[in-house]
């Protein structure tokens, strides 16, 4: 029950989908977890826990490439559990970072540390007598993987480069009391995984409530005028605005998200919108509030517009506005001015006004491993071995070696260079292209992201070059499905997997990542994309305006139309 009065008119009725009921039973998120971790016939989880675990940071999964194979061998599938750690703003000592480098070599299938692109890492291929051991490795470092899955506020983001240090840590405290603040309450995590003893009291969810959320929801917290972040990917959106350097307040950000579905016109990516200037004394009440009235007025019959961008959509944004003006006690201020005038990581080294270096790295997919002739996962602990400052993930699946002291840099530089982390051959292209997991572990992939990404950016490099852009880059992204982890509806050129070696391709998004692309190829394969692509980038070299961008180039010229408004004009 919600402890506000809850207007009916704004509810969807109907039959409560299936993950509401197994929320509602599953006792605070314990289900029967417990049970199911000594259950040896299978590696997998049963009935509800299969989602359940999902709270506690794991998703099951198995290994696609050799599903067929073990089927023939009438053997289950390789059931093993995905772990995503939540790490507000991204930041992890040198110390957690050798730690968990051993953990995925010394306990993961595939051996591999995995940038996200929300700041954080996962582990892929934990088998199910390890998942226990591997929270209590952890919490041992300090680190936990509570609430970075399910309907519950996920790992919240924060401007990586800490480049104008004061405010980005100032920035950087918000977003970790938000998710401290929007944690669940539930101690299942602590009793199930870290056998904490269960205490006998009348457990209460105040913020997220005793059914959770509808849906997942995710949150920001962003200096302009970067948008390293993708604010338009995210729920809440908490833009920072300074005085003279200091931080006064946010600008609070609502709805965004990039999700749809295939065949299913009432789902589409859409971009946040402003609700207006909060000081910062009300930065919790308004994160909490934005959550109850999502918590409260979401679909939770229909799953697929269960998320806040459909609530938006559906009560109107003035009423949200107004339900959490009305829970908070305070009326939003007109917003202040800002401009978002870039996106992506700044790599190499930049000053901080605190004196310290920072070394931003660009670590391909993020995916840490040893590769033939470039041992990044080596390099990397080389690094923690001798730095002094942080590490710190970016939202773009990258890694700054941030807080290096002046005289440590050029130990930092040559440890970089002589593992393959600084890469001078590098394009602009390749830096600032991302796909998503997708093959072989993520379930729900159509087609190849990660794993093709590195070739198909190699062919982009050469019409680049072939009509003499080459050090021009274009945002481009790969996503296995139209889930979009890999945010290509936030791209310039976004391909949507549709089928092996099978994509959409949308294109119109701009730089800075405050448009929605729009269809322009329906399931096409390579040969396809890469021609339209020629005769596109071909006329962008001879017909742009000085600095324009292929996004506003391909709108300006009428290849696509624009996205305005995302309800009516996605799908048209
Ligand atoms: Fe995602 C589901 C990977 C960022 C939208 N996402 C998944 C799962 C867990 C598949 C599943 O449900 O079984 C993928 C696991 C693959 C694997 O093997 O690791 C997966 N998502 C990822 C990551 C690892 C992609 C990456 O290459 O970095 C990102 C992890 C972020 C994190 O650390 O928390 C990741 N996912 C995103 C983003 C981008 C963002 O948040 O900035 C989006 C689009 C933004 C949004 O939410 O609208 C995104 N993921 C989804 C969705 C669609 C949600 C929806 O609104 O319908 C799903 C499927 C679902 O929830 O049902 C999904
Ligand atoms: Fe998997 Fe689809 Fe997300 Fe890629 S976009 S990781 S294929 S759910």
């Amino acid at each position: 029950m919600s402890q506000y009065p809850i207007k009916p008119e704004l509810q969807v009725s109907g039959k409560l989908s299936d993950n509401e009921r197994l929320k509602a039973e599953s006792q605070h998120l314990r289900g029967s977890i417990k049970q199911d971790l000594s259950d040896e016939i299978t590696g997998g989880f049963n009935g509800d826990n299969f989602m359940l675990v999902r709270f506690h940071g794991m998703y099951q999964q198995d290994d696609r490439d050799i599903r067929a194979e073990r089927a023939a061998q009438k053997l289950e599938p390789l059931h093993n559990v995905m772990l995503r750690a939540r790490m507000p703003g991204g930041i992890i000592s040198p110390q957690q970072w050798l730690a968990i480098d051993k953990f995925a070599a010394d306990k993961t299938l595939y051996g591999s540390i995995r940038l996200t692109t929300r700041q954080t890492f996962q582990f892929h291929g934990v088998l199910k007598p390890d998942i226990k051991p591997m929270h209590q490795f952890l919490n041992s470092i300090g680190i936990d993987s509570i609430a970075t899955a399910g309907d519950v506020n996920r790992n919240v983001l924060c401007t990586s480069n800490p480049v104008e240090s004061e405010l980005h840590q100032q920035a950087y405290q918000w977003a970790v009391q938000i998710s401290e603040h929007l944690l669940p309450k539930t101690r299942a995590y602590a009793e199930l995984w870290l056998d904490e003893e269960k205490i006998e009291t009348t457990e209460t969810e105040p913020v997220l409530g005793e059914h959770y959320l509808p849906r997942k929801f995710k949150t920001t917290v962003v200096i302009p005028p970067q948008n390293d972040i993708d604010v338009h990917a995210n729920d809440l959106n908490f833009v920072a605005i300074a005085e003279q350097g200091k931080l006064i307040g946010f600008n609070v950000l609502v709805g965004g998200g990039l999700a749809m579905t295939f065949g299913d016109n009432s789902t589409y990516p859409r971009k946040a919108e402003i609700l207006g200037f909060i000081s910062l004394e009300h930065t919790l009440k308004v994160a909490e509030h934005v959550v109850s009235v999502q918590r409260d007025y979401g679909d939770r019959v229909n799953r697929k517009n269960a998320k806040t961008k459909y609530t938006i959509d559906r009560i109107g944004l003035d009423t949200f506005k107004a339900e959490v003006e009305q829970r908070v006690g305070i009326p939003f201020a007109p917003a202040k001015p800002f401009e978002f005038t870039s996106r992506g990581d700044r790599f190499g080294w930049v000053s901080g006004i605190d004196g310290k270096q920072h070394l931003t790295l660009f670590i391909e997919n993020g995916r840490v491993l040893d590769f033939p002739n470039k041992p990044l996962k080596t390099g990397l602990a080389a690094i923690a071995k001798v730095h002094q400052g942080d590490f710190r993930m970016t939202a773009n699946q990258n890694l700054i070696i941030a807080g290096v002291p002046g005289e440590q840099k050029a130990l930092i530089e040559q440890l970089a260079r002589d593992h393959g982390l600084i890469d001078d051959s590098h394009s602009e292209q390749r830096k600032n292209s991302m796909a998503c997991v997708s093959f072989p572990t993520c379930p729900l992939a159509m087609a190849e992201a990660e794993r093709y990404l590195p070739e198909l950016v190699t062919k982009v490099e050469a019409l680049l070059g072939k009509h003499q852009l080459h050090d021009d880059h274009i945002v481009l992204r790969v996503t296995g499905c139209p889930n979009g982890c890999g945010r290509a509806m936030l791209a310039e050129v976004g391909l949507i997997g549709r089928a092996p070696g099978k994509y959409n391709v949308y294109l119109g998004g701009n730089k800075v990542g405050t448009r929605i692309p729009k269809l322009y190829l329906d399931n096409v394969g390579e040969a396809k994309i890469l021609s339209e692509l020629d005769n596109l980038i071909g006329r962008w070299a001879v017909e742009r305006y000085s600095g324009e961008c292929f996004g506003d180039f391909v709108i300006r010229i009428g290849t696509v139309p624009e996205v305005k408004v995302s309800k009516t004009d996605f799908h048209a």
